[in-house]
């Protein structure tokens, strides 16, 4: 497809309601970029067996934009803000943060949502006899270890890159927000509190709250949050 028909053609996002898609519904709104939002319940293997044919993955975010077809969600919010370019969302290659705006935006994927995942199955996914507490507060306690990484940055700035907000504060914003979910924000240090309250307050990102209740309302999906989901 021509970089011109790609302009064009309309993005389209599939989301479940608070899940790790919602880092690229929250980029989208921040962007002011045109988009469709394609709600499904939690989780689409289960409910949305028709998704498999989309994405044989089963997981969710998926986004389809012209011939691309996207189910990573740091990868999507890298890829949103190169369409909207120059943007302050994004570090460009060769400026001074631009490696280490990179490294959170991944950090927050990769290195803090995974154990996250592991506290989420072990103390609510799994079935009550497969259940394993202890799993569950190990990871638990290593995500909030990870979060020390944040520390340094946020006692001088208010955001992790490049003095002001960017993709990467999506990313991590959106661990933040599935451990609210998963009752670890009591145990937020106060620097990661006050971090985490000034995302919330974020026009764009009660915006996104607002566009996937609306979504999922007009198209008859739960708005139970993924992450309080119990699997049948
Ligand atoms: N690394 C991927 C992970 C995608 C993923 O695992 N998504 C979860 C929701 S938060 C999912 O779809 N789970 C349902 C399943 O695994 O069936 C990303 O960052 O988007």
């Amino acid at each position: 497809m021509s970089d011109l028909k790609v302009a064009d053609a309309m993005i389209q996002l599939y989301h479940c309601m608070s899940a790790r898609s919602f880092r690229a519904l929250w980029t989208l709104e921040e962007l002011g970029l045109p988009y469709e939002l394609v709600m499904l319940p939690f989780p689409p293997r289960q409910h949305a067996r028709h998704f498999l044919a989309l994405n044989p993955l089963g997981t969710i975010p998926l986004l389809v934009h012209g011939d691309t077809r996207m189910t990573e969600s740091a990868a999507i919010c890298q890829y949103l803000c190169s369409l909207k370019r120059p943007t302050s969302m994004q570090v460009e290659p060769g400026a001074a943060d631009y490696g280490s705006y990179l490294n959170m935006l991944h950090f927050g994927e990769a290195t803090l949502t995974f154990p996250q995942t592991l506290v989420l199955r072990y103390s609510r996914f799994e079935p009550a006899e497969r259940r394993q507490p202890v799993v569950a507060e190990d990871y638990a306690k290593w995500f909030l270890a990870r979060l020390r990484t944040l520390e340094a940055r946020l006692a001088q700035e208010d955001y992790l890159s490049a003095g002001r907000f960017t993709a990467a504060d999506v990313s991590v914003g959106y661990a933040l927000m599935l451990a609210d979910y998963l009752g670890l924000a009591s145990r937020f240090t106060a620097a990661v509190t006050a971090y985490w309250k000034r995302l919330q307050e974020r026009p764009a990102f009660e915006r996104a709250l607002d566009a996937q209740k609306n979504a999922a309302l007009a198209q008859g999906v739960s708005i139970a949050p993924a992450p309080l989901t119990v699997p049948d």
